[in-house]
């Protein structure tokens, strides 16, 4: 289905909505397709944002910078975030952009009254279970590495600021959001940006959100994870892995099982780091 058509049945429309991270990968996609749902869609991001509509708005801002966090969130119904270091990389930039961050957001929200919030965790949380295990939201976390560490912090965060102060969040452990799977883990982790806008919406627009942790994935064949305890969300993926299986498979026909990579959860993130 090509971006310019609109995924949602039902009109939904918010007066503001606020996405973080809007330069990035996911950010870019996800701009294009937000503003069908809203009459001004506030973007930020470190950099590289400029207004081209006029429904438009930019802030560029320092996701660690709390006074800046602050103004950026006056005025909107409700946050898709997205912002701060999204692979594995140094201690530093993922405190500052990821918990130093993340805290300021949602101390922002309570100071504001935002009461919802599309939280883009990350399937890293639980990357050390193996790839013959399937997980679901209420098992143990198992951070592959300082940045899995860090969204898990932010479901924790998140979870406070439910429990204290009513703030909705979906906490998505998205998989893999490409316009194609790039290897066979990503058979099971692959997430298309249709299923992606799907799933965003959901997280939105359901009446009754509460505090809820899922994996962001498609209606792939392999699968890790057991999405059954969000299913008030009514998230219904409808892209799947399939079709791009002959492909990858012929790319890496015999994978390495003794390579880390190929026997947990989170690939390559398991074994990259510590950075001296
Ligand atoms: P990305 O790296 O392309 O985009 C992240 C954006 O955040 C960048 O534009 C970057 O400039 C911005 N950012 C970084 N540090 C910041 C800071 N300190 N203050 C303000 N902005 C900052 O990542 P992508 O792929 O678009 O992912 C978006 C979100 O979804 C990330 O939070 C990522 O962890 C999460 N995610 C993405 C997955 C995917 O398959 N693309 C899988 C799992 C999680
Ligand atoms: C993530 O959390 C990353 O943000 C993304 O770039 C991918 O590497 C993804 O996980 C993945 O596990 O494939």
């Amino acid at each position: 289905m090509s971006s310019d058509q609109k995924l949602h049945p039902t009109p939904i429309r918010f007066k503001r909505l606020l996405l973080t991270g809007a330069a990035g990968g996911l950010g870019s996609e996800l701009r294009k397709r937000l503003h069908r749902y809203c009459d001004v869609l506030r973007i930020s991001d470190l950099a590289g944002l400029e207004a081209e509509a006029g429904h438009e708005e930019v802030q560029l801002v320092r996701l660690e910078d709390a006074a800046a966090v602050h103004s950026l969130v006056e005025g909107v119904d409700a946050v898709i975030h997205l912002g701060g270091v999204s692979t594995e990389q140094p201690w530093d930039p993922i405190l500052q952009g990821n918990i130093v961050g993340t805290y300021n957001l949602y101390e922002a929200l309570r100071k504001h009254g935002v009461k919802r919030v599309v939280f883009a965790s990350s399937n890293h949380v639980t990357g050390f279970y193996r790839q013959d295990e399937v997980v679901s939201p209420s098992e143990p976390m198992r951070p592959d590495g300082l940045y899995g560490l860090s969204k898990a912090f932010g479901e924790s965060l998140s979870r406070l600021y439910f429990d204290r102060y009513g703030i909705e969040t979906a906490c998505v452990r998205i998989g893999s959001s490409f316009p194609e799977p790039r290897n066979r883990r990503m058979l099971a982790t692959w997430m298309s940006y249709d299923d992606l806008e799907r799933l965003v919406i959901a997280a939105l627009t359901t009446p009754v959100l509460g505090h809820t942790v899922m994996y962001g994935m498609g209606d792939n064949t392999t699968t890790w994870w057991d999405n059954t305890s969000a299913r008030h969300v009514g998230y219904r993926p409808q892209d799947s892995s399939e079709q791009f299986r002959a492909k990858v498979e012929a790319a890496d026909p015999r994978p390495d099982l003794s390579d880390p990579a190929n026997i947990y959860q989170g690939g390559p993130f398991v074994r990259t780091g510590p950075f001296d």
